[in-house]
């Protein structure tokens, strides 16, 4: 399988998660993808992934896979158990919900600020840019961190009592914040002391060393 991603990315930072969660990372070879140069917007790459986006997997037999949840839920059911993407159907479905809320309420929201109210990656990567529109992205990613907050105080991981894909999802979403010096708010003391835990984990210590060596 191959991999095309931006080793300091944040959303190819949930694959990787993945990856070394599974101890899937030698059955892999990573491609990178220059995003300040826009590698990821040519006709080549748009053939792999129509979005345009990073990470892709690549399967030996030439399909390819976008998007982080769908490559985790691959991921997930191709060995061990299904431990990141829920056991039970009621885990699964829960899972499911809190990766997507993980993803509109503070990754991609980040995301949009970064491409938006600040140079992005740069006049030519980013064509198009409403600044309105990403500081109100960034105001939508502080509320989404109190919302997780709130989660976190009375239960141990995003989605639950078990570490799962929505956890990989909220850790994308502080890496994008340490990226753009979005600090998460110290009332937050729930969700500040979540992330220390996961820290804890070799799968995420691992990228955070990688994305950001001052953690
Ligand atoms: N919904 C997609 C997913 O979950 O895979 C979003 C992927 C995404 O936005 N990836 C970033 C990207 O390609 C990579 S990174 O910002 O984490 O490095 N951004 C480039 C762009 O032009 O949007």
């Amino acid at each position: 399988m191959k991999v095309y991603d931006w080793p300091t990315g944040p959303y190819p930072a949930r694959v990787r998660i993945a990856l070394a969660e599974k101890n899937l990372q030698s059955d892999v070879e990573f491609v990178p993808v220059n995003l300040w140069k826009g590698e990821h917007k040519t006709p080549t790459f748009l053939a792999k992934n129509y979005s345009g986006t990073l990470p892709v997997l690549e399967l030996d037999d030439g399909i390819y896979l976008a998007e982080c949840t769908a490559i985790t839920v691959y991921l997930d059911a191709l060995a061990g158990d299904s431990a990141l993407t829920g056991r039970t159907p009621l885990e699964k479905g829960v899972v499911q919900m809190m990766t997507k809320r993980a993803e509109i309420e503070m990754l991609d929201a980040i995301s949009i600020y970064f491409h938006h109210a600040t140079p992005g990656l740069g006049s030519d990567v980013e064509l198009y840019q409403n600044r309105e529109w990403g500081l109100r992205q960034r105001d939508k990613a502080l509320r989404g961190m109190h919302y997780f907050n709130a989660v976190l105080r009375k239960q141990s991981f995003i989605a639950g009592e078990v570490f799962s894909m929505a956890d990989i999802a909220v850790i994308g979403g502080f890496i994008f914040a340490d990226i753009v010096e979005l600090p998460i708010p110290q009332e937050c003391r729930a969700l500040l002391s979540w992330f220390a835990r996961m820290q804890e984990r070799p799968s995420v210590r691992e990228q955070l060393e990688i994305v950001a060596p001052t953690h």
